[in-house]
């Protein structure tokens, strides 16, 4: 398919116009135009929760509560494109490996089991009860081996009832290999948060966004991936709240926005500014900045002292609630500015008006995304914000605390009912009071550990719940030729992508039905829940037919799995549970009694209910029972020491038409790239250092500890406003750059924000 390229910078807002003939095109493009049902009932208490991003749900809603990337992924999932059995009967996957990711997953909803045949090298339909009848049989045997050798992959789209069925089925099974797709998210933030805090979820909840004063935006692209808190933004910055934004890119979202669901600002040319201050932070530069930030309201305070004025901390809270603070501020003052200014690529002058306004501002909220949490030291970087925001009480009161973005619309909720390598995060103990089994206490495979042990060939089963795992992890290609290796892989989902393409000995697809989808049981139409990135949990209920009545819900598939492989292994009465999705919820709130305590009631208030966030009472779940500062390991938090200069720091990068490996279309609107997504973007002097020109295409080549040789050509050079010395690509085309023990120290969330690369002109050589 040829289609126009055009690179030249978005003069619209986030929003407006352009957002509204973009979610028509889609809507047409998908064969729904009469999609306007589903889309009055996305996010709403009697409706289903959106497929795209997991940002809070209001109560009461707006008269639609969807954005044009919340549309774009309802009319993606409710297409009238079907991939039927005819559609595997006519081409090998050798030839579907050729196919772009969009164009996979554009030939619409999975309709039938299928089952690989390695002779034809084609998918072939199946009766559901022999693929169940088989997976089970290979997974018994490979449990008699070794019980480790299976992997229980999950993406963050699946529900808290099918989440809680499938770490149960895992853990019956034998062990906590349950990687998940927060493993390459915000791991980091669950890591970072308890040491400082006590809490692995952020604090903050819709209330706070009304009483804020200040907001810090970190590294996230609210634009395209969380559009709807925008209106939050907007209200605050019409009631004169500042926001002063950090981001190696000027993201259109954070600039500016009309609200597309508001007539008179869509009519008239009034555009919201979202940011006050916008600072174009190096990639992986987020530590110097926070320190630098520090420093001079160490400064400002010295100042204070000496006039006898009161201090810019709060330093009643400090006494209070925190410890760390004298080691903090011994190391705030060690750094030289000659060093914060490099690294983080902002002059000395800008931030101290940064912290000018900081020590004024009376409630203030930090917010962060993938900017953070992506890096080697992405959890010292998380943990700088928290202490930025401690020293000034900003944890545990209205208007103010720490906002990290989560991602898929379940993810949070998913690790919260269990979903976790980590023994020590589940009650074991009461798993096996309630299913008379002994639940393994070894800790399991993380995304990266899975990985790893793939390519070692110490795997032999891996099932995944949804999600496109070789397409989101690193080293795509190394993971590509190890796949195969498996004994048995198993893959359930709702649209065909290229993790289906590579296959074990044994392998099946499994359709499933969408969340948009009713889900039929023995007992009537089922509802499930979900909760969003403020800890609020909510019921959705789906609306319309399944795209074919062969599909079966996830709940269904996971209890048939766990059946026929572990079926006598502890009493679990799955079959009830499939009948009745409030069983599970039942389950659920006998396994975790403090948040979930009646829960079938409570799911019904308007607007769904909230997890208790200790944090937010100022209870400090930690070692020591206070607010912790952390003191970080360098200022910089890359793997790259940033001292060749011909080595380029790579960040990877969402566009505007995609949610995730899922592409919608290839135009990114906001950063006025169209028709093509295999670009890279670079700063003009980088490109004239380098002798290259704009539209040249070249490749790169990552700089790496080990053997192994990473490069990829084809992409095109974009002038771009970045800072020098960094360039940015989109995932998932770029994975294959990204070496898989480049991760976040400790969270081993892979570090796709600041791969260091060399370019290579069309050659070959390196610069
Ligand atoms: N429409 C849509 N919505 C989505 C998704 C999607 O793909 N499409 N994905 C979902 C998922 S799973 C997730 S996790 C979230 C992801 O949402 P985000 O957290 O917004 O993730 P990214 O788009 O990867 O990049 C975040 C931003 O970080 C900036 N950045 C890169 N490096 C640095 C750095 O070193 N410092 C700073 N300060 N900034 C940096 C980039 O320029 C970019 O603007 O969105 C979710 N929502
Ligand atoms: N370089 C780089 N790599 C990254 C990132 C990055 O920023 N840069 N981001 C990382 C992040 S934050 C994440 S979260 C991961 C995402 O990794 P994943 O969650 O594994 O990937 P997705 O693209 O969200 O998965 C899309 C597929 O999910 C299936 N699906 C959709 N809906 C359903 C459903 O309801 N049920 C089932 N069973 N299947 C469904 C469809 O088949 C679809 O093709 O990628 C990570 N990888
Ligand atoms: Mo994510």
């Amino acid at each position: 398919m040829s289609r126009k390229e055009n690179f030249k910078p978005y003069k619209g807002p986030a929003g407006g116009w352009g957002s509204a003939k973009s979610v028509t095109r889609h809507m047409i493009k998908q064969g729904v135009p009469s999609a306007a049902a589903e889309l009055a009932k996305q996010n709403k208490q009697d409706g289903f929760m959106c497929v795209s991003c997991a940002w809070a749900k209001p109560q009461p809603p707006h008269p639609a509560e969807f954005c044009e990337n919340g549309a774009k992924a309802t009319f993606f999932e409710i297409t009238h494109a079907r991939t039927t059995p005819e559609f595997f009967a006519q081409h090998t996957l050798t030839e579907l490996r050729n196919w772009s990711d969009h164009d996979l997953e554009n030939e619409g909803r999975l309709t039938h089991p299928m089952r690989y045949n390695r002779q034809t090298d084609r998918y072939e339909a199946v009766d559901w009860s022999e693929a169940i009848r088989d997976i089970g049989q290979e997974l018994i045997g490979i449990r008699a081996r070794d019980p480790k050798r299976a992997v229980f992959y999950t993406s963050g789209r699946a529900s808290l009832e099918t989440a809680y069925m499938y770490q149960l089925f895992a853990r019956i099974y034998g062990n906590n290999n349950l990687p998940d797709s927060s493993n390459m998210c915000h791991e980091t933030t669950s890591v970072a948060l308890p040491e400082s805090i006590g809490v692995p979820i952020g604090t903050v909840r819709l209330e706070d966004f009304e009483a804020a004063s200040t907001i810090f935006f970190f590294g996230q692209n609210v634009g395209s991936n969380s559009p709807r808190m925008l209106h939050q933004l907007k209200d605050a910055v019409d009631r004169g709240a500042t926001i002063i934004t950090f981001n190696p890119l000027r993201e259109r979202g954070l600039e500016r926005f009309v609200d597309p669901q508001n007539p008179v600002q869509m009519l008239t040319p009034n555009e919201t500014k979202i940011s006050t201050l916008y600072h174009q932070v190096r990639a992986g530069g987020d530590i110097a900045v926070i320190a630098g930030i520090c420093k001079a309201l160490f400064d400002l305070d010295d100042k204070a002292q000496e006039k006898g004025r009161p201090s810019v901390f709060d330093t009643a809270f400090i006494e209070e609630h925190t410890a760390g603070l004298a080691h903090f501020e011994a190391y705030i003052r060690q750094q030289s500015w000659a060093d914060i200014e490099r690294e983080g690529g902002v002059s000395r002058k800008d931030l101290e008006v940064v912290a000018g306004i900081y020590a004024k501002a009376e409630n203030v909220i930090g917010i962060y995304g993938m900017g953070l949490t992506q890096h080697k030291l992405g959890i010292d970087t998380v943990q700088m914000l928290v202490n930025l925001l401690l020293l000034r009480g900003n944890i545990g009161k209205l208007g103010a605390g720490i906002c990290p973005v989560r991602g898929h619309s379940n993810v949070q909720g998913q690790r919260t009912v269990g979903i976790a390598e980590k023994p020590e995060l589940v009650p074991l103990d009461k798993l096996a009071e309630l299913y008379h089994f002994e639940p393994p206490r070894e800790k399991g495979l993380n995304t990266v550990e899975a990985c790893e042990a793939i390519v070692d060939g110490d795997v032999d089963a891996f099932i995944g719940l949804g999600g496109n795992f070789l397409r989101a992890i690193p080293d795509r290609d190394v993971m590509e030729r190890n796949w195969p290796r498996m004994r048995l892989t198993v893959q359930i989902a709702t649209k065909l992508n290229r993790s289906h393409l590579f296959c074990g000995d044994v392998a099946y697809l499994l359709p499933c039905l969408g969340r948009i989808e009713i889900d039929r049981q023995a007992s009537g139409e089922q509802l499930v829940t979900m909760e969003d990135s403020t800890g609020v949990f909510h019921k959705s209920r789906g609306m319309r037919e399944p795209a074919s009545e062969t599909l079966r819900s996830e709940p269904w598939v996971v209890a048939e799995l766990a059946k026929a492989s572990v079926g006598e292994a502890a009493s679990v009465d799955w079959d009830a549970w499939v009948a009745d999705y409030a069983l599970v919820r039942d389950a659920i709130a006998a396994t975790f009694p403090d948040m979930f305590a009646r829960f079938n009631e409570r799911i019904n208030e308007p607007g769904g209910f909230g997890r208790p966030i200790p944090a937010r009472e100022r209870i400090w779940k930690t070692d020591n029972g206070k607010a912790n500062f952390k003191l970080p390991q360098a200022l910089h938090a890359s793997f790259d020491p940033g001292t060749d200069k011909n080595v380029l720091r790579l960040i990877t990068l969402r566009s505007n038409d995609q949610f995730n490996t899922t592409v919608y279309g290839y135009d990114d609107r906001f950063r006025g790239i169209e028709g093509t997504r295999m670009v890279v973007l670079m700063n003009e002097s980088d490109i004239d250092r380098f002798g290259l020109s704009e539209g040249e295409v070249i490749g790169m080549q990552t700089v790496a500890d080990d053997t192994v040789d990473r490069r990829m050509h084809g992409f095109k050079v974009v002038r771009y406003n970045i800072p020098e010395g960094c360039i940015g690509a989109y995932y998932p085309e770029a994975n294959a750059l990204i070496p898989l023990y480049q991760h976040a120290q400790r969270s081993f969330v892979p570090a796709a924000k600041s791969v260091p690369v060399r370019v290579l002109k069309s050659g070959g050589e390196a610069r």
